[in-house]
């Protein structure tokens, strides 16, 4: 199984991530925990690129080329050998994230970015994406302390600068693209405290194995009971 993580900077999709991994290999799943940009060794080459604040130079075409690069050899080295291993791969971002920030926070043409997403991961849709929503502020406030604690400022940080009026943009395309594809996403409210953000993962993801008819959530709640 196939699940992503999307949200505007700061939402705790990482944190959210780590949290869902532990929890499901404790339970027996094996899970492989994987990112973009910086998931295989071409895309830890672009990572700092593409993050970096003191990157000045790069076009928005360009920009957008690195990160399918980066999506392309990723797909190909990491997540569909993992998913052909039969593991649960958890990706924190991945196509929806180009059509967040390269469309809707860049503006460049959303079909013709699909058509790219297409082609860059060969096809390979999430089954489950959980879209982490939160106020832009409160996003770009924890990102913000997160970096200066651990000395990111700018080597993370070039997205952090955009305007707010940038990322604005960004959380209302998530949400457009959410209400697109309704059976795929899973909007969780990021704006609660990290206890009930993975409460609300969980459930997403119950939720999500009851839609496909499959006994993984009724395993997950016998363990649970059996914890208690
Ligand atoms: N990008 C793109 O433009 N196009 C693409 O195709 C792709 C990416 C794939 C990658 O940044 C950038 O690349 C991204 C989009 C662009 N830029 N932006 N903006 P990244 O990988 O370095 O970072 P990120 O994906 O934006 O995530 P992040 O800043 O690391 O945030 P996060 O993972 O969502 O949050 P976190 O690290 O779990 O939490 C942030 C802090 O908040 C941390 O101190 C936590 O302890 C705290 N936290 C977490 N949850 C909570 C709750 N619930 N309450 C309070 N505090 C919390």
């Amino acid at each position: 199984m196939f699940i992503t993580f999307e949200g505007i900077e700061g939402a705790g999709k990482t944190t959210a991530l780590n949290y869902l991994a532990g929890f499901l290999q404790r339970r027996g799943y094996d899970c492989l925990c994987t990112r973009e940009p910086g998931g295989c060794t071409l895309g830890r080459n672009l990572r700092p690129i593409l993050l970096d604040a003191r990157t000045r130079t790069l076009a928005g075409r360009a920009e957008l080329f690195l990160f399918l690069a980066d999506r392309a050899q990723h797909v190909a080295e990491v997540i569909r050998p993992a998913l052909e291993a039969g593991q649960i791969v958890l990706c924190d971002r991945y196509t929806d994230s180009t059509l967040a920030y390269q469309g809707y926070g860049r503006g460049l043409d959303t079909d013709y970015l699909r058509r790219l997403n297409e082609a860059a991961s060969g096809g390979l849709q999430p089954q489950l994406t959980l879209l982490f929503d939160l106020p832009v502020r409160c996003g770009l406030m924890r990102a913000g302390e997160r970096n200066r604690t651990e000395g990111l400022t700018f080597s993370e940080g070039r997205f952090d600068s955009e305007s707010l009026d940038f990322h604005e943009r960004v959380r209302l395309g998530y949400r457009a693209l959410a209400e697109e594809e309704p059976e795929r996403f899973a909007i969780v409210d990021a704006a609660q405290p990290p206890e009930d953000v993975v409460l609300q993962c969980r459930s997403a993801l119950e939720a999500h194995w009851r839609s496909q008819d499959l006994n993984e959530a009724d395993m997950l709640e016998e363990q649970d009971n059996d914890d208690n």
